[in-house]
């Protein structure tokens, strides 16, 4: 008999909501509790396509819109049969950002709908749970200046936002909007609960596809 798969969790959230350190909380919390568990995160910058996306994000290149959209999207392809292993062999697997990112993003762009932006992303392994760290722009601002990358700009993030707010309205997607003002502890109790529900209910179900 198979035995029990692990659950595809993925944290998402604008930029600076602290999706990076309630992924490795939760991973050593995970663990703690005797389960196991990895980290990823979205864009992975180590493959030869996530090196060309680094660099365009870094403006050291500049890229075609829609080019680099589907390069987003290579990126997490390839990576689908090492989720698809880890998650069969019983790995629940923590990404920071995944297909939801991609699509709020482009779609943030002047000429993108959603429709077009999630078309390369139909069919990827399907998460068990996407937490959506909320956090307002004003609060976003109290967190310090944005950093020096691409999209780094409050005006840019409000319209990511409104993408996520839209995405989020999908009933075939466990979304949960998780309140990341509240302190980093109390956030990470809330998402550990979460995410235990997630494994439990996850065991005993077949890696569903996105978007199909
Ligand atoms: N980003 C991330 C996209 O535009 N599309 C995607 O598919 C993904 C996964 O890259 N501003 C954007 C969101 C971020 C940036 O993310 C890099 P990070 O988490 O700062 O490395």
């Amino acid at each position: 008999m198979m035995g029990r798969r692990g659950a595809l969790i993925i944290l998402e959230g604008v930029d600076r909501a602290g999706k990076t350190t309630q992924c490795k909380k939760l991973v050593q919390a995970l663990q703690k509790n005797g389960r196991p568990a990895e980290m990823m995160r979205f864009p992975d910058r180590t493959t030869m396509i996530g090196q060309m996306i680094s660099s365009y994000l870094e403006k050291k290149t500049n890229l075609e819109d829609h080019t680099v959209h589907l390069l987003f999207s290579a990126n997490r392809w390839e990576l689908a049969p090492l989720i698809k292993k880890k998650l069969q062999q019983g790995v629940t697997l923590v990404v920071d950002r995944y297909a939801f990112s991609g699509v709020a993003f482009t779609s943030a762009k002047p000429g993108f709908c959603l429709e077009w932006c999630r078309n390369p992303d139909v069919g990827l392994p399907k998460p068990d749970l996407v937490l959506f760290l909320q956090l307002s722009p004003a609060e976003a601002a109290k967190r310090g200046q944005f950093g020096v990358e691409r999209y780094e700009t409050s005006d840019f993030q409000q319209t990511v936002q409104h993408r996520f707010n839209q995405l989020m309205k999908d009933p075939s997607l466990n979304w949960q909007v998780m309140d990341a003002t509240k302190g980093m502890e109390d956030l990470h109790q809330e998402i550990l609960r979460q995410s235990e529900a997630a494994i439990a209910e996850a065991e005993s179900q077949p890696i569903k596809e996105l978007w199909k």
